[in-house]
């Protein structure tokens, strides 16, 4: 194919790459359709988001409390929302918007403010149909789950061999092997294993087998954990007494990478649920230290803070075991999407993943992607042109390539090394 002449074919080759990109989305919370009752979907879930849970309470009068909020049906959870954060404040946050987002492009008028007719068109969908509608309309070829073996309500539909179907791929999720022990223990035993509370070598074999047979039952891409900002590697915590003796051991047999999410600080207002975490600077040395003692291991890391991501980009320049990802949670906004991306391009070249959605409720992954893709096109123009004043010619066919890589080919990449 020719090399690109012209600037302006040049932009308009680069923005249609990414609108056209496929998107494999590396991170979400979404589940099976056959996991009944654990895919969330329609208009009353992407209202009670636990974002938006958050932003009501910063704005509802005091008396609402969230004791009484949680009482509620979750269409009158939503009406709050609604009337809160959406009539009565302007709805100017990025989780407002994206609601907003993905209504429209399902080709709802939200400027009728009117929740009754998108409410009836939902209750008439097919969960199976709307799933592969909502994954074409966002241009998706297949979203990695996380599933946890600790969480008993999805234990039970992995046990019965529901399948997860094609558009959907697993990520074995191990947060208590890590952050708690106890708990770890209790359903490792509950399931049938010899553990301990004080771990030993035999504990480990067993915590071991633990993850081998979760990994055989699941077949997942990657382990998964998310980490305090205090996570530190080597130290006497336990947690790097059970990646070391139990999480890496498995990576290294499998070839499974080990994916760590850093920087949560879970539950500072508990009574928000899902919505009470929030966020502590990370030691990145931490990632540093786990890459260069186990070459043979591959880690996906993402970290929470805005302040962690200079030096998470350089520790990726340093380890071809490492490969970052994602705009995580609180960074997945516009401000922080342009800033990341600029400076992994500028670090990385196209060499790290652009964002995850993270999606709790399947409809969202229409505009987390709706919103990513805005801005990583003018992103990408802009790096575009400047390589082409600096005298490069790319094609058509590199720039596809090079776009498709930060929207899941360089993850897949990474998988196949
Ligand atoms: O640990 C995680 O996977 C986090 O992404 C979630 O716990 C968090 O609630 C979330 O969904 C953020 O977007
Ligand atoms: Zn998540």
């Amino acid at each position: 194919m020719a090399a690109i002449k012209d600037t302006e074919k040049l932009e308009t080759t680069v923005r249609k790459a990414v609108a056209e990109a496929a998107v494999t989305d590396i991170h979400t919370h979404l589940f099976p359709p056959s996991h009944e009752g654990l895919l969330l979907w329609g208009v009353d879930e992407l209202l009670t988001y636990h974002y938006l849970v958050a932003e009501l309470f910063t704005m509802a009068p005091r008396d609402l409390t969230p004791e009484k909020f949680w009482k509620l049906s979750k269409r009158e959870q939503a009406d709050l929302v609604w009337e809160h954060v959406f009539v009565n404040h302007g709805a100017l946050s990025e989780a407002a918007r994206g609601v907003m987002t993905t209504l429209t492009k399902l080709g709802f008028d939200v400027s009728a403010r009117d929740l009754e007719p998108i409410r009836k068109w939902f209750d008439e969908q097919d969960v199976e149909d709307y799933l592969n509608k909502v994954f074409d309309t966002a241009g998706i070829d297949y979203a990695v789950m996380t599933n946890d073996p600790f969480k008993s309500e999805e234990v039970t539909h992995w046990q019965a061999d529901r399948p997860a179907g094609d558009k959907l791929r697993t990520a074995l999720r191990i947060d208590p092997l890590l952050v708690d022990w106890s708990a770890a223990v209790e359903t490792m035993s509950a399931q049938g294993y010899d553990v301990a509370l004080r771990p030993d070598a035999g504990t480990y074999a067993q915590a071991r087998k633990f993850l081998s047979d979760w990994a055989d039952r699941l077949e997942p891409l990657y382990m998964a954990a998310s980490l305090p900002p205090g996570f530190a590697y080597p130290s006497d915590q336990p947690a790097a007494d059970a990646m070391l003796n139990a999480v890496l051991p498995v990576a290294r047999e499998r070839n499974l990478p080990v994916a760590m999410m850093i920087g949560v600080r879970k539950q500072v207002n508990p009574a928000l649920g899902d919505a009470g975490d929030s966020v502590g600077i990370a030691d990145v040395t931490a990632v540093q230290n786990l890459c260069a003692e186990n070459p043979d291991v591959k880690f996906l890391v993402t970290m929470l803070s805005r302040v962690n991501q200079h030096e998470l980009c350089v520790c990726a320049r340093k380890f071809g075991n490492l490969h970052i990802f994602g705009c995580w949670w609180y960074c997945n906004n516009p401000s922080i999407i342009d800033e990341m991306t600029r400076m992994r391009l500028e670090l990385l070249g196209a060499n790290f993943t652009a964002n995850h959605s993270d999606a709790r409720v399947l409809d969202q992954l229409i505009y987390k992607w709706d919103h990513t893709k805005r801005i990583v096109a003018d992103v990408l123009a802009d790096k575009y042109r400047l390589q082409f004043d600096a005298g490069w010619r790319p094609t058509e066919d590199e720039i596809n390539r090079d776009v498709r890589g930060l929207f899941g080919g360089m993850f897949e990449q990474f998988l196949a090394k």
